[in-house]
């Protein structure tokens, strides 16, 4: 048997190879700019993959640009939600349809460019070979950079990663960043219904929940890039609620775990 799978006339068909059953989860809001480049990037770094491009009715009409690629090119999907609903809950209902697609691992990153999807294969190769349940891109670990962004940005992340990591006694350096790779058996147990999937907290309470669950959570090192094009839509808002939940996802363990005691 081999693993080549292109059609005699050179069509761009899935190639099966290590991605198959890669799903890579794309969630959309304004990025018409962006978006024809690096859904090529993406399928180029993972020829295999299918990509789910998941827009929350872009007033910029990236939606129906996506409609347009996923017309020419038959791994590209896209799916359609009525408003903006926020990052988390575009995630989930994304990560819901892989894993009901018959996912094997899914990749979660954004649209705008600073995550780099030449890096995608070596942030699957821990999935591949069974070393991990988690990877994430991380711009904190060793090796890791940040470019683009002024002492604030800087400050406020990094502050929120140590923040979190203390307070929730987790082993990741980058728990507010948004590139990471999933088994999907390991997706798949998390209880979607219990997120708080508003903002920025989505990413540190999706590895949090991950790792109650002893997933082997493995950091590779990125270098993340402020966005190319189009507007920020960080507010002060999303970062008190991160602190705000990351205490009280800390509360609801030790209240489980007193009340546990107290039962026993
Ligand atoms: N579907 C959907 N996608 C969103 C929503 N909010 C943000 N996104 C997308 O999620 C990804 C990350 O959002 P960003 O706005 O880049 O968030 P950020 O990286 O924290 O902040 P900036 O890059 O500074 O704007 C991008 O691809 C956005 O287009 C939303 O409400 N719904
Ligand atoms: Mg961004």
């Amino acid at each position: 048997m081999t693993t080549e799978a292109n059609n005699a006339n050179g069509e761009t068909g899935p190639a099966p190879g290590v991605e198959t059953g890669v799903w890579v989860v794309l969630p959309t809001y304004d990025e018409a700019e962006n978006l024809p480049g690096i859904v090529a990037a993406i399928l180029e770094a993972l020829p295999g993959a299918t990509l789910l491009v998941v827009d929350d009715a872009s007033p910029d009409g990236t939606g129906a640009l996506a409609d347009g690629l996923a017309a020419a090119d038959p791994r590209i999907r896209v799916r359609h939600r009525a408003g903006k609903q926020g990052l988390g809950r575009a995630y989930l209902d994304g990560f819901r349809v892989a894993l009901e697609g018959g996912a094997t691992a899914v990749v979660q990153m954004d649209a705008d460019w600073s995550h780099d999807p030449a890096v995608l294969p070596a942030l699957l190769g821990p999935i591949s070979v069974g070393e991990a349940d988690l990877v994430i891109g991380s711009r904190y670990t060793r090796g890791g950079r940040v470019e683009g962004w002024g002492v604030g940005r800087r400050f406020i992340s990094r502050g929120g990663s140590l923040f979190a990591r203390i307070v929730l006694g987790l082993r990741p350096y980058d728990l507010t960043g948004g590139f990471k790779a999933w088994r999907a058996a390991t997706l798949g147990s998390i209880p979607f219904a219990g997120i708080h999937a508003g903002g920025y907290v989505f990413q540190i309470e999706m590895t949090h929940r991950a790792s109650r669950t002893r997933a082997r959570v493995v950091e590779i090192p990125i270098t993340f890039r402020d966005r190319r094009v189009g507007h920020s839509k960080m507010s002060r808002r999303i970062i008190a609620e991160a602190l705000l939940v990351v205490l009280r996802l800390r509360a609801e363990e030790l209240v489980a775990r007193f009340r546990g005691r107290s039962a026993a």
